[in-house]
């Protein structure tokens, strides 16, 4: 199988709550290599571009409300099957159905704060690498 790249955000409930070294430490053991790595914090309008997809849905505001509300761990991870393998490691996006031992469930606290972001298609996960991230940034 071949080498490809995800892109990961530690949300905001997760670095306020302290998660952020705990949460590296699963991605690392996993086997992910990090490409890229930073602590930052989106505005609205980065929320906004960054969660365009989802402009019409009832959550929408919420969801920029919260992604802007304290900083956030941006990451590109590169492993064999990246997007579909981290999806597995952090779980269902309502971490009341998320397996036992993947990240949401160990540390997600509702369906909307649920600790971790990951890349849903290759694609995907290198528009959202590039949108945090320069090339010169990227090893
Ligand atoms: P993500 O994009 O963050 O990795 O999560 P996902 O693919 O599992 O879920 P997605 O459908 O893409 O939703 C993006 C994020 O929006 C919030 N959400 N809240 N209150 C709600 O019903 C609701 N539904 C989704 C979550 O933070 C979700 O991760
Ligand atoms: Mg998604």
């Amino acid at each position: 199988m071949a080498t490809n790249r995800t892109f990961t955000m530690l949300k905001p409930d997760a670095v306020e709550n302290g998660h952020t070294g705990a949460i590296l430490e699963k991605i690392n053991t996993a086997g992910f290599r990090i490409v890229a790595l930073k602590k930052t914090q989106m505005t609205k309008a980065d929320a906004e571009a960054f969660y365009a997809v989802h402009n019409e849905r009832p959550f929408f505001g919420e969801l920029v409300e919260f992604m802007t509300r304290g900083p956030i761990v941006a990451a590109i991870l590169e492993k064999e099957n990246a997007v579909e393998d981290f999806r597995t490691l952090i779980g269902a996006t309502n971490p009341a159905d998320a397996a036992e031992g993947t990240i949401r469930k160990l540390y997600a606290t509702s369906m909307g704060e649920n600790a971790v972001h990951g890349s849903d298609s290759d694609e995907n996960a290198q528009i959202e690498g590039n949108f945090h991230f320069s090339g010169r940034e990227q090893f």
